[in-house]
């Protein structure tokens, strides 16, 4: 099956036998009825297993080539469930420039717990290995990352995972799986914050991990319902609805990403564009060789490099909107310094390049003469 047919039917035959509904149903439902003491029919508590969820999770399995879908309450949730599969004493290489949520997760609770963690420049392979030591279990990556747009090698990071017996994980977010397929180039794990482009619509936070070993599924499985971070059905279900239409969001996304990049890149009040299909992009060869294209986030600086000016700009936007979050069909600006990576310290934060006047572009499918329209007001 190719892609553009999976994301409508992959992983969802036979959802409902009962009465054949072409959407899997809502199983609004916490417990299943048993017949004698463990005599049920696939489902006993809603925690440990729902229809509803499953359907979700074969989906997540089946747009990433994987074999294995889990779905968790958020992507913070899913990301936690990975390092739960780490003990005292373990340590993790990843990107020095990542979600800031991630990074509050991994220094201000996991390290508490006695993970140390490398923050490294990625895009440049040759920094990693000399973080790996015999101690390292995990390589945590994020590409593009967020929100600096940089691109990692995923196939370099699978040659160094397989090299010194390490689990790579992939935080393929912004990318999402119609641009790249981190398991299919050698990656153990893919996350996702579906809240995202797989969600689609802004209107449900929900999180994924998708692995094609059998044994390391059973791991996170048993992670999932221990700890208890599931999604429910009602969400689950508008994730399904989203993933349908996931591949003519993304090719409108990609379109409209591309033009708002050139017209950035020429705009005498910007500094500089961040979006990895730009040819002055510096990690632009690797993003050709591993995305189908280059998707729809943008980051960009105000020429001066003063927040006053940067928060005009957005706070003046009025098809964009003023938010936290991305890949929704609506298009949505954010100033990554006092938002959504105002968990990192200012100084490392500004090492990485999120500078205070840096903003960032979450480019929706609205026609592109208005989003052009609308931020050259804004700019203006
Ligand atoms: O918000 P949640 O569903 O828990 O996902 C966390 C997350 C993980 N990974 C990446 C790359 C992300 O961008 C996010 C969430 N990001 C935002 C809310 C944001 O505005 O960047």
């Amino acid at each position: 099956m190719k892609f553009n047919t999976k994301t409508i039917h992959g992983g969802q035959h036979n959802v409902d036998p009962a009465y054949g509904a072409v959407m899997p149903p809502i199983y609004q439902t916490s417990t299943y009825s048993q017949t004698t003491p463990g005599g049920h029919k696939g489902y006993e508590y809603s925690r440990s297993g729902n229809p509803t969820r499953t359907a979700l999770e074969n989906a997540f399995a089946s747009l990433e080539n994987g074999k294995f879908g889990l779905a968790f309450s958020s992507g913070l949730a899913a990301i936690d469930a990975v390092l739960k599969l780490l003990k005292p004493g373990d340590e993790v290489v990843s990107t020095n420039d990542l979600y800031g949520g991630s990074y509050r997760l991994f220094t201000k609770i996991y390290q508490d717990f006695g993970i140390k963690f490398h923050f490294v420049g990625m895009q440049d392979a040759s920094a990693i290995e000399k973080h790996i030591n015999k101690n390292t279990k995990l390589l945590w990556v994020e590409t593009p990352t967020n929100p600096m747009m940089n691109i990692i090698d995923i196939k370099a990071c699978a040659v160094l995972s397989k090299k010194h017996n390490l689990l790579l994980a992939v935080d393929n977010t912004f990318a999402t799986p119609y641009l790249q397929q981190p398991l299919e180039i050698g990656a153990d794990i893919v996350m996702h914050s579906a809240t995202k482009y797989l969600g689609g619509h802004s209107d449900v936070v929900i999180g994924a991990l998708i692995v094609k070993d059998e044994k390391l599924a059973e791991r996170l499985y048993f992670i999932q319902n221990a700890s208890g971070a599931v999604c429910g059905p009602q969400d689950s279900f508008l994730v399904l609805r989203g993933i349908k239409t996931l591949h003519i969001r993304m090719q409108r996304h990609c379109e409209n990403g591309k033009a708002i990049a050139e017209y950035l890149t020429s705009h005498p009040k910007i500094e500089k564009v961040y979006w990895p299909g730009l040819p002055s992009h510096p990690n632009h060869e690797i993003a050709k060789k591993q995305m189908k294209d280059f998707g729809g986030m943008i980051s960009f600086t105000t020429k001066g490099n003063i927040m006053a000016d940067a928060i005009k700009v957005v706070e003046r936007l009025k098809i964009f909107t003023l938010a936290e979050s991305l890949g929704g069909v609506e298009s949505l600006a954010g100033h990554p310094a006092s938002m959504t990576h105002a968990s990192i310290p200012k100084v490392e934060r500004e090492k990485t390049g999120v500078v205070d006047s840096l903003i960032r572009l979450s480019v929706g499918i609205e026609d592109i003469d208005d989003l052009i329209a609308d931020l050259k007001q804004a700019l203006g």
